[in-house]
């Protein structure tokens, strides 16, 4: 991340943005079959909603896998990007990954993080990063230097094709506000895997 990429602003000052529009934008950013491993509930409803994709695997009912899995995914076919988008809830119920990842350094993995401040799908009970926790200087200190937060539409769009570009492994976190999904994920998990091995061409 070039310049002042790697943090202008802290997660106060980042302006609060809909995770729906950054899906889409996000989304309109992949040129290269990329993988997209949407985190269970809303990061994947929305994931689902943006255009459906054979590159896209949508969670269901486990927090805090989207990261793991887009790790195993970005170091079994290092030539393909992977994000992951997560919800603040499920990253933190799986920190330890952001160790794993910043130890195991894929230059092709991006996390994003959907950080609206609470547990949404579950009734908007508060967690900590609404008050007491940043999880961009949680990233840096598991060793995840390229991570900052957006300070707008704008700088995600920047960093989000930075990271794209430049390598990673990158986290770029967002602060969303409370709107609900706009749709919901077919729940077929067996047909959500099959996809997509077939979209990763690792199934006939
Ligand atoms: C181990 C476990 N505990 C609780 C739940 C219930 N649950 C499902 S999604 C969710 C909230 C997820 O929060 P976050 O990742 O921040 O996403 P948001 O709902 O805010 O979009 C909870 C508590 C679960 N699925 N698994």
């Amino acid at each position: 991340m070039a310049g002042n990429r790697t943090g202008a602003v802290g997660a106060h000052k980042a302006r609060v943005m809909n995770r729906f529009d950054l899906t889409k934008r996000l989304v309109g950013r992949l040129k290269h079959d990329e993988a997209v491993i949407g985190g269970i509930g809303n990061a994947n409803f929305d994931l689902w909603e943006s255009g459906q994709r054979p590159q896209n695997f949508y969670m269901l009912g486990s927090m805090g896998l989207a990261i793991p899995i887009a790790l195993g995914t970005a170091i079994a076919q290092p030539q393909r990007h992977v994000i992951a988008l997560e919800g603040d809830g499920s990253l933190l119920m799986q920190l330890g990954c952001l160790a794993t990842v910043a130890e195991q350094a894929p230059r092709n993995l991006t996390i994003v993080l959907w950080d609206n401040g609470i547990y949404q799908i579950t009734g908007g009970q508060p967690t900590a990063s609404a008050t007491t926790t940043d999880l961009v200087a949680i990233a840096r200190g598991a060793g995840i230097a390229r991570s900052a937060w957006a300070a707008d539409e704008e700088d995600f769009e920047r960093l989000f094709t930075a990271a794209l570009g430049e390598g990673g492994p990158t986290l770029v976190a967002a602060r969303i506000d409370d709107k609900p999904a706009v749709g919901t994920t077919e729940r077929d998990p067996v047909q959500i895997r099959e996809r997509f091995m077939r979209g990763l061409g690792v199934r006939k």
